[in-house]
């Protein structure tokens, strides 16, 4: 690899990976609002969000690490609450100056920060009032990303929402974030469309304010495989491709759901008695914001092998790290199923690196309008070792993970797809929304009792790659 990301240019960007509610902590601090996950996560009782990297306090020492480790970029959240405590209302000045501080802290280490307005964290009084399912939303959020373009004018790098598929798929399919729906299919898909409008309008505004920065948003994309090359499993995989990448592609980047696309999903509706509501001129403002974008981050992890299956829906959730304890069957659109020779992690996520080259090249064949992309999250979930203070901890098999992941992504850039950086998930250990602590990603270890960072292999070894750029 060494050798290799030599080809990389200068300026590539290399980043490490947070999201506010995951490394803040601080939930109560200074005014800040509930999120949908504070009275949820208490409830459920099996971990708090406090002190989670207790990055609120310590982002000082994250951002300097990340600098001396050849990082050249972050990305962060802003977490809507700290802003305005209901999602509406009156700006919380307390909330507004730490995120000043936070980005004066990374523009001064040379750590550029690429910012997300929405990583998951729904206002819990907005949540309450039905949350992307609401159409007011898109309002209360298109205020919000207005007062953040017009106060935080040193950001340069935003992103709208961060997985807009994770959040509805969670939400309403899986049954695993709050509101904890399962196979609520209207829901998925309706939350998925408004999601987009709310990036879309914000889109047109940002750039009707003519600030000198740029914009896109966050898709992770799982590309889909049939298991075998049968019309039916063939099918499936086309028709769960539609529902959790396609529609969102098509309605970022073409500003449009193709006749071909709406096929797949009005077959998927109707098969699960769903529907779903486009209004008169919802697609002109998605067409509107489809040229604009200026960039866009793919978040990757995993792609997904596939058989035809027409039973009923249900899934397993693996939540623990207990491996093969997973499964995922979705009425009349397909069964997820593994692949022989296909390695997994210990929470049943495929490894599988051809995934990220394939649909680096899908993207840049099929969506032109995504223009320059950057890898915004990339990591491997594991129960990392510590073992002693002066030891390093020895985290080979996320090394090993992310060293083919970039091997695909060089053979990508190489082949013509304009690849302008990435962001490892996670820069620190931080809490996995459905897992808890134990599922790790950091280039640096957190110990969470005493919130002392320690240098993890991957770390030396990512420093190292920056170095020989
Ligand atoms: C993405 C999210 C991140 C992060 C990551 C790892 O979906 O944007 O916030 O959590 O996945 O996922 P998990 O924590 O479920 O392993």
């Amino acid at each position: 690899m060494l050798n290799r990301v030599k080809a990389l240019p200068k300026n590539f960007v290399w980043g490490g990976a947070t999201a506010a509610y995951q490394v803040e902590g601080a939930t109560k601090a200074d005014g800040k609002g509930k999120t949908m996950w504070d009275d949820y996560l208490k409830a459920q009782g099996r971990f708090s969000p406090d002190p989670a990297s207790d990055f609120y306090h310590r982002y000082p020492e994250d951002v300097k690490l990340a600098h001396e480790y050849g990082l050249n970029a972050i990305r962060v959240s802003i977490a809507w609450t700290r802003i305005f405590p209901k999602g509406y209302g009156e700006p919380n000045q307390a909330g507004v100056a730490y995120y000043h501080k936070l980005f004066k802290t990374c523009i001064e280490n040379g750590v550029t920060p690429y910012v997300s307005l929405h990583h998951f964290d729904s206002p819990k009084t907005l949540f309450d009032q039905g949350d992307w399912l609401n159409r007011k939303n898109i309002d209360y959020f298109v205020a919000y990303a207005e007062f953040c373009f017009k106060e935080f004018k040193e950001v340069k790098n935003w992103f709208t929402i961060n997985e807009l598929i994770s959040l509805s798929l969670s939400q309403y399919i899986a049954g695993n974030f709050p509101p904890n729906h399962h196979f609520d299919v209207t829901s998925a898909i309706q939350a998925q469309h408004n999601e987009l409008l709310a990036h879309a309008r914000a889109v047109n505004l940002y750039k009707s304010l003519h600030l000198n920065g740029r914009i896109g948003l966050i898709h992770v994309l799982q590309p889909i495989y049939p298991i075998t090359q049968t019309p039916a499993n063939k099918h499936a995989a086309a028709l769960y491709d539609a529902f959790i990448n396609r529609f969102l592609l098509d309605g970022t980047f073409l500003g449009d759901y193709s006749d071909e696309t709406m096929d797949l999903i009005n077959e998927i509706l109707q098969k699960n008695n769903a529907k779903l509501d486009i209004q008169a001129g919802d697609m002109a403002i998605l067409k509107q914001a489809a040229t604009q974008n200026d960039y866009f981050g793919l978040n990757y992890y995993q792609s997904q092998f596939i058989q035809a299956y027409d039973g009923p829906s249900g899934n397993q959730f693996n939540g623990t790290g207990d491996k093969g304890s997973s499964s995922f069957s979705f009425h009349g659109v397909g069964q997820v199923v593994p692949k022989a020779g296909v390695p997994t992690t210990d929470w049943d996520w495929n490894i599988y690196p051809k995934g990220l080259y394939d649909i680096l090249k899908r993207i840049a064949k099929e969506y032109p309008n995504s223009k320059t992309i950057y890898i915004t999250e990339n990591g491997l979930g594991y129960k990392d070792q510590f073992v002693s203070a002066d030891q390093v901890i020895d985290d080979e098999p996320r090394i090993d993970y992310i060293d083919q992941h970039l091997a695909a992504l060089l053979q990508a850039r190489k082949e013509g797809v304009n690849v302008q950086g990435y962001f490892v998930w996670s820069l620190q250990d931080q809490f996995s929304w459905a897992n808890g602590y134990n599922k790790r990603y950091g280039l640096f270890y957190v110990d969470f009792d005493t919130q002392k960072r320690y240098v993890k292999k991957s770390a030396q070894w990512f420093k190292e790659l920056a170095d020989t750029m």
